[in-house]
């Protein structure tokens, strides 16, 4: 079903550009086709959205998400890690909540470390217009959510702020479509926000396709191309 984009506000909406970061269009985890979203990001950037994010993938050398700094392990093995205890015991009346669960975490190739040029904006993002997020940045925490990590345990402050801003909608672009911006559009949904992802500016690893259905699923509305909002 078409989206109704009469009732979109751009005083109240915030477009979040999703790790549009060198290692993921050119560097070590390479998103296949992923410069060809560039221009169309930069065209959606010239719209009068209220609020323009950028978010970066931001890890440290010693990542638990790296492959390497898991002695025996292979790139794309999968693993189990653990809620780290230290952030565990400050949850506030840790005593009384659920225990987290272990998750499984690929590990990946060394990608988007903390001050080198695969962690930067590609150079033909029109990124000077964006507020800069970042996540991922504490060693024993994966991040694929721009708001807050899969336990809870940590957060961006990117609710706060957009909630401050008087933001009630969020347009979502970026890579990769099965990763960080699936899992930002899933907390954005759930934050309250009503979420769109535009299909032709997002770039995925894998094309199955699956994230689609879910983010669907979790009512998040999919526009099928920028062209809908630049013509609108
Ligand atoms: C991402 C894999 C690892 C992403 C981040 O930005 O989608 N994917 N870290
Ligand atoms: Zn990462």
């Amino acid at each position: 079903m078409p989206v109704d984009l009469a009732s979109v506000h751009p005083s109240k909406s915030a477009v979040l550009v999703i790790d549009v970061q060198n290692d993921f269009v050119s560097g070590s985890l390479a998103v296949r086709d992923a410069e060809q979203i560039i221009d169309t990001i930069n065209a959606l950037l010239t719209l009068p959205f209220a609020v323009k994010i950028g978010t970066q993938d931001y890890h440290p050398p010693n990542h638990i998400s790296f492959a390497l700094n898991h002695t025996g392990k292979n790139e794309f093995e999968i693993i189990t890690i653990f809620p780290p205890a230290e952030l565990v015991a400050k949850r506030k009346n840790e005593d009384t909540l659920p225990a987290l669960k272990p998750l499984d975490q690929v590990l990946w190739p060394v990608h988007c470390v903390q001050n080198t040029t695969g962690a930067a904006f590609v150079d033909g993002l029109k990124h000077e217009c964006l507020e800069v997020v970042r996540k991922g940045c504490d060693v024993g925490i994966e991040c694929y959510s721009a708001f807050e990590d899969p336990w809870g345990l940590t957060n961006t402050g990117l609710a706060d702020k957009l909630r401050s801003r008087g933001i009630s909608d969020v347009f979502l672009v970026g890579i990769a479509g099965d990763y960080c911006v699936k899992f930002t559009a899933l907390d954005a949904k759930k934050h309250g926000f009503r979420t769109f992802v535009i299909r032709d500016a997002v770039k995925s690893v894998s094309d199955d396709g699956t994230e689609w259905t879910e983010m669907t699923k979790a009512g998040v509305e999919i526009i099928d191309t920028a062209k809908e909002l630049l013509a609108s």
